[in-house]
């Protein structure tokens, strides 16, 4: 399973150094997990779609949180464990989606609960098209994801 995730690094990287997106990601589906009191980390869901090519995501931020970090899930006997990844690979035109159960943003040290109803700003970094910020609403966990942004 380590080397699998290796070799996606790998791959990505590849790919990365071939393309020459111009045009920004588009990000759509976003929404934060809301949190109880007390929480330090929160997740944050999103669905990229890398129209100008191959990109990679290669980071995140907030103001609202220490650092983020990409997640990816997986079952291992039985139960659910995250893992830390260095990037996201975004396949030129293939909505890459984030979602409950997979992959998402780990936002960490949280400076205070995420807060149904509120935004949140969100810095993704990719490693072609630069820098894209977005609002990322707030959303009760026993609620679905806005159907739309
Ligand atoms: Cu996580």
């Amino acid at each position: 399973m380590f080397s699998f995730f290796r070799n996606l690094v790998w791959l990505s990287l590849t790919l990365g150094a071939a393309s020459a997106a111009a045009a920004p990601p588009k990000v759509t589906d976003a929404w934060i997990r809301a949190t109880p009191p007390g929480a330090v980390t929160a997740a944050a869901y999103l669905t990229i779609t890398s129209a100008g090519g191959a990109d990679r995501l290669v980071g995140a931020s907030t103001p609202a949180a220490g650092a983020v970090e990409i997640h990816t899930q997986i079952a291992e006997a039985g139960s659910q464990r995250m893992l830390h990844v260095a990037e996201l690979t975004l396949p030129a035109g293939e909505a890459v989606r984030l979602t409950p159960g997979g992959q998402h943003l780990m936002l960490i040290d949280i400076k205070t609960p995420m807060v149904p109803g509120t935004k949140v700003a969100l810095s993704l970094r990719f490693a072609e098209a630069g820098t894209v910020e977005i609002d990322v609403p707030v959303v009760d966990a026993r609620a679905q994801a806005p159907s739309t942004h």
